[in-house]
């Protein structure tokens, strides 16, 4: 079943129109409204009646994170303070957080975008959605929220956190899907199997995971352990929170990006350039049909590409591959680029680990240290000492065939990483910036 049949399958050529029209409405109301749009297009020398195809979106400035902070907290609002209904923020690890306003307008798209992200995932109304995304100024937890009693869902706001309890409640309540972080969710199977709970003997079908890059091997060691279905769920809180795109079920071959809301754009990073169709690069997103925080060719940092063939499912909308990290969490490590996830599909490939795992990143006088700390399970921990280092010695070849680059690794006991409730801390980095 297609939640919103006629937008989610509609033919390409339609959906474009549908999207200039919005595009350029966009534009009018950012150039009138917004007076950090209505100084760019003036100093570019362009104004919104200049958009006369999507392809003249490649004439509209971008907006970048920095540009929010600059006009923190609500400078870039298109609306009068009054229209806006929720505020919510990103945590971001420097400086200023980033916020996000939305008007009453805006709350009802976003839960009609994550109910259609339920359906995609094979849920409907029957099911009882356990939402253990943060609640609060973080848009996982509320977005799922409304998402889930928009489409007649039995929903429980657990949040994150209180794990054991969180456990007991899923099982009583009879949760059929799961809404976390993927990391999160291994957490709470493991907190459910120390408490006597096997996941295979629960209800539980689907999970609807996102929030933090993930990998495939990730993927299959959820699924196979959990017995259920994981998939992969996108957003972020600039452009609206989780459902800005969503994996369907018949394929999970990458998030269907809501197109008839967003504009999607692949950029080469380093100049700005689009690139060429298929092309991985960076994702540049314009929001179509935002009221109170619209953004024109907003700069995501993740790292992806466009598939906009047909699928199976019948959707039209585009699919982005998995984003394998941001180009922020991008390590350089003695100058070869290394994402945290390439480093965990290799970890992840070898038996005995688990996905437990975190890059430690020093700096020794000019030279970078890349220190790779996994965890191991309780079998290969009981072995003897030698084992442990043959696995040790087995994956930093590994990843210095495939990655280019020397890591160290080291192997530590099962637990020994700590756990997160929200998004995984995979870097730590020692080398002050
Ligand atoms: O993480 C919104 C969200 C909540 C998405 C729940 C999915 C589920 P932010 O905190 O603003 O918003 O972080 C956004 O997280 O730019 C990506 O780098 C990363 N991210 C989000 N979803 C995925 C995903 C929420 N499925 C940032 N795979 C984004 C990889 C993801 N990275």
């Amino acid at each position: 079943m297609i939640f919103d049949i006629a937008s989610e399958t509609m033919p390409r050529e339609q959906l474009e129109a549908l999207q200039l029209r919005r595009l350029k409405d966009l534009c009018g109301r950012v150039y009138a409204n917004v007076p950090f749009y209505k100084k760019k297009f003036d100093d570019l020398g362009i104004s919104p009646a200049d958009v006369r195809s999507l392809s003249d979106l490649t004439l509209l400035p971008f907006t970048e994170k920095q540009d929010l902070r600059n006009h923190y907290p609500f400078g870039m609002f298109a609306v009068p303070k009054d229209n806006v209904v929720r505020i919510h923020a990103s945590s971001g690890t420097t400086g200023k957080s980033t916020v996000v306003g939305y008007t009453r307008r805006d709350i009802k798209n976003w839960a009609e975008l994550m109910a259609r992200s339920f359906t995609a995932a094979g849920a409907g109304p029957k099911d009882v959605i356990h939402v253990a995304y943060g609640y609060g100024l973080f848009t996982g937890g509320l977005g799922a929220h409304y998402g889930g009693e928009r489409l007649g869902a039995t929903v429980v706001p657990i949040s994150g956190g209180a794990t054991r309890r969180q456990v007991m409640l899923l099982r009583d309540f009879g949760a059929t899907v799961l809404c976390c972080t993927p990391s999160y969710s291994l957490h709470l199977y493991e907190a459910a199997l120390e408490s006597g709970i096997d996941f295979n003997e629960l209800p539980l079908r689907v999970g609807v995971f996102g929030a933090e890059p993930w990998t495939e091997e990730m993927r299959r060691d959820i699924e196979q352990k959990m017995g259920i279905k994981a998939i992969d769920i996108y957003g972020l809180s600039e452009i609206m929170g989780p459902g800005v795109g969503i994996e369907c079920v018949q394929t999970q071959s990458g998030p269907h990006l809501m197109e008839d809301h967003f504009l999607a754009e692949i950029i080469d990073p380093e100049t700005g350039d689009p690139a060429p169709p298929g092309a991985t690069g960076e994702l540049v997103i314009t929001t179509l049909t935002k009221e109170a925080q619209p953004l024109i060719r907003y700069r995501t940092r993740d790292i992806t590409s466009l598939d906009a063939t047909p699928c199976k499912c019948g959707r039209t909308f585009a699919r982005m591959k998995r984003v394998t990290g941001r180009s922020d969490d991008m390590l350089i490590i003695r100058g070869v680029n290394v994402f945290p996830s390439q480093i965990e599909s290799i970890l992840l490939e070898t038996d005995g680990l688990t996905p437990h795992y975190q890059l430690v990143v020093s700096r020794e006088g000019s030279l970078d240290n890349l220190d790779v700390m996994v965890e191991v399970d309780e079998k290969i921990f009981s072995d003897e000492i030698k084992a442990m280092q043959r696995i040790e010695g087995k994956i930093q070849k590994t990843i210095k065939e495939f990655l280019g680059v020397t890591a160290k690794v080291k192997l530590v006991e099962p637990r020994g990483i700590q756990r997160s409730e929200g998004k995984a801390q995979r870097i730590v980095d020692k080398r002050g910036k």
